[in-house]
């Protein structure tokens, strides 16, 4: 059994530049996550997936802005801009990200009334994704994570999997973020706070 497993964080055309929420340089981790890989028996996809009538897009409510903020009945959300729709280009895996070898793809955000940034929980931070009970059944305890965005899914789902037990380890280089309001740096002392460690790939590879 792999006691070790990548996650690899919604490396999707939309969040790469061109795409409808892109994350500045977010293509340059495909190269990086890529030759991480190879380390990597287990390796985890994550997809954003969401339904067009879904309630984090700002274009589902009416006058706002996109990365303007409302409250929703978990708390406080993000109105972003219509993307990672269920089968559109957009939601597609960026098309030099290696795929073939991965367990599993975990799709979330695909409820219409929660998004989902992390990989683990819902936004409500109680409905689970199945990816925890998956790793444990795997014999899984040790996890690397990479993608994007660094200050949102990556964030959250490294988090989430601290608070979980597992052994989290973010790569740093293998990481883009969107960096808004101070998220990038509430994102870091999160991170800190519940003990995720962050390296180079260099020291991985
Ligand atoms: C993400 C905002 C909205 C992410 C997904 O993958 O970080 N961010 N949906
Ligand atoms: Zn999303």
């Amino acid at each position: 059994m792999a006691e070790q497993a990548l996650i690899i964080i919604d490396v999707q055309n939309d969040f790469c530049p061109g795409g409808a929420l892109a994350v500045a340089d977010g293509d340059a981790v495909v190269p990086v996550i890529n030759r991480l890989q190879q380390q990597f028996a287990l390796r985890v996809l994550t997809q954003d997936w969401h339904p067009a009538d879904h309630s984090s897009f700002a274009a589902n409510h009416s006058g706002a802005e996109p990365f303007s903020m409302t409250e929703m009945p978990y708390g406080p959300q993000v109105l972003w801009p219509s993307h990672c729709i269920q089968g559109s280009d957009g939601a597609a895996f960026h098309a030099d990200l290696e795929t073939d070898g991965a367990a599993v793809t975990i799709r979330k955000g695909f409820h219409r009334d929660i998004d989902s940034y992390s990989a683990f929980f819902e936004n409500d931070h109680k409905t689970p994704t199945g990816l925890g009970g998956y790793l444990r059944e795997q014999g899984v305890s040790s996890l690397v994570m990479a993608g994007l965005a660094t200050d949102f899914c990556v964030r959250f789902s490294a988090v989430d999997a601290a608070k979980l037990g597992f052994d989290v380890t973010l790569v740093d280089d293998a990481c883009r973020a969107i960096d808004m309001d101070g998220s990038l740096e509430d994102a870091m002392r999160d991170l800190e706070e519940n003990g995720v460690k962050r390296v180079n790939s260099a020291t991985l590879v």
